[in-house]
């Protein structure tokens, strides 16, 4: 049987993560989600209204042989903007913070590697804020977020804001898709 693991991170409206990490060779599964915060059972109305202290995150289950947790981190600093606090473009908010949720003590401490080489690189030209914090409970989204991208691309979000993301993840991973670029 196959071993998988998992990797929890927010950069954001979970629509925009979920839409490259499932086009990510290696990449059994993703799913929305909120965590970091202190209510239980949040609903995606409670988290947008800001008070529950809940991130929109993604889930992944991935296959090791084939992608690495630091890989997956790297992806994550190339598709969202780890240097706005609580900020995301125009979704502002506790929720869209940007954050790495550690499973365990590897993950962490490749989660403060990755972020020192992210740092160093300049990629972003100003200081990363992106929370590092175990991670605790994962609550799954409402299942109307599932597959939010490949369901409604012609929404305006999905033009506007998730597609860009898409299409910088394909460009900079060619060579690491499902499927190859056409
Ligand atoms: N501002 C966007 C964010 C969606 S995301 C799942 C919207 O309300 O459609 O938070």
């Amino acid at each position: 049987m196959a071993t998988t693991e998992r990797a929890t991170f927010g950069g954001g409206c979970f629509w925009c993560l979920e839409a490259v990490y499932l086009e990510l060779a290696g990449v059994l599964s993703v799913k929305s989600g909120y965590a970091g915060g202190h209510v239980a059972n949040p609903t995606y109305e409670q988290v947008c209204g800001k008070a529950t202290g809940h991130a929109e995150v993604v889930q992944i289950e991935y296959d090791p042989a084939l992608v690495s947790y630091d890989d997956l981190l790297r992806i994550f600093f190339t598709i969202h903007d780890p240097t706005t606090a609580d900020r995301q473009g125009n979704d502002i908010g506790p929720q869209y913070r940007s954050i790495i949720m550690p499973h365990d003590e590897a993950q962490a401490a490749a989660a403060v590697r990755v972020m020192a080489e992210v740092a160093a690189a300049g990629i972003w030209g100003a200081k990363l804020v992106t929370e590092l914090r175990p991670l605790d409970i994962f609550w799954p989204a409402e299942a109307e977020h599932d597959d939010y991208f490949n369901r409604t691309p012609w929404s305006g979000y999905c033009r506007v804001v998730i597609a860009p993301k898409v299409a910088k993840f394909r460009k900079h991973y060619a060579d690491r898709l499902k499927r190859p670029a056409a």
